[in-house]
């Protein structure tokens, strides 16, 4: 039976830690750490993950506000109220939510955020700097997944890890933090196209799930004694639950968590280090 990874508790641990941090900031003498979350229009999950970003900020005494914007405004309105920010010396971070509506390129408001607010490391000055290993903001999902190896004492180096999933946010920056010296991992990364995917998987000793679809990891698909870290967040019906779901990640759960050595629950494994690392990069921004 595997040892479970408690995110939750991890994630406030780190969050302990920023607010020492930024209570010793504010003794000496400065102004609290700022954070601008912009969220335009009415995705209830965003909202939802907005109002909890916010709420950690604040109890770690991050100053934010939320802007809010219809989903109608135009990408070019987006842009100069992100360059607002930008030269707005009481800025420190700007978050901007995704996903944004349709009729907007993520990539043209992504692109004027100033790379020192960046605090999601989405900008393609941050991912390039992430790439070559210059310091920076970390990209807070895959860097909340590393937080967890090493704060659980999972050794990384020489260690094949196999990435299933290859998005922007989650699969193509973590394979770059997982590479890097003091890491050491010998990284593949699998998604949608891949051929023998469970012969692949099979040879991971890290797994990291992160494809979108529920239970997509069996037990078939993972040696003994693997580490699983599981980033889906996939809604499923229940009729047991008030709200008429309930949340499970990528990985079966249950008869994975028979064969691994370790393994992140969903809720409570990564989702609350995204967080925890959102603060962390707050706080860099304002001490920069
Ligand atoms: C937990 C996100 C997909 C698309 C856009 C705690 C979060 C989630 C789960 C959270 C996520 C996922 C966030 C748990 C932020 C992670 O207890 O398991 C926290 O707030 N997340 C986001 O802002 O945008 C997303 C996933």
């Amino acid at each position: 039976m595997a040892q479970i990874i408690d995110g939750k508790a991890i994630s406030a641990a780190i969050r302990l830690e920023v607010k020492e941090a930024v209570s010793d900031w504010v003794a000496a003498g400065h102004r609290a750490p700022y954070l601008a979350v912009v969220l335009v229009g009415e995705n209830p999950a965003s909202a939802s993950y907005v109002r909890g970003k916010a709420k950690a900020a604040a109890e770690v005494g991050i100053e934010s506000d939320t802007l809010t914007y219809d989903a109608s405004i135009s990408e070019k309105d987006l842009q100069e109220i992100v360059d607002r920010l930008n030269q707005d010396d009481g800025v420190d971070g700007i978050l901007i939510q995704l996903p944004l509506p349709d009729h907007i390129d993520e990539r043209k408001v992504i692109g004027v955020l100033n790379p020192a607010k960046d605090v999601d490391c989405f900008h393609p000055e941050s991912v390039g700097n992430l790439v070559i290993g210059i310091d920076g903001f970390a990209p807070a999902t895959p860097a909340g997944i590393i937080e967890l190896l090493v704060r659980s004492g999972i050794e990384t180096t020489g260690k094949h890890c196999v990435i299933v999933g290859r998005s922007n946010i989650v699969g193509k920056p973590l394979a770059n933090l997982m590479l890097r010296k003091g890491v050491d991992a010998t990284v593949t990364v699998c998604h949608s196209r891949t051929q023998n995917l469970s012969e692949i998987t099979k040879q991971a000793d890290i797994l990291v799930a992160a494809i979108g679809r529920a239970n997509f990891v069996t037990e078939d698909m993972v040696k003994d004694g693997v580490v699983v870290i599981d980033v889906g967040i996939n809604r499923v019906d229940d009729s047991t639950r008030e709200r008429g779901y309930r949340l499970v990640g990528d990985v079966d759960f249950d008869a994975v968590s028979k064969k691994a050595s370790h393994i992140t629950p969903v809720p409570g494994g990564v989702g609350p280090m995204t967080i925890a690392v959102l603060l962390q990069n707050t706080f860099k921004a304002a001490t920069n």
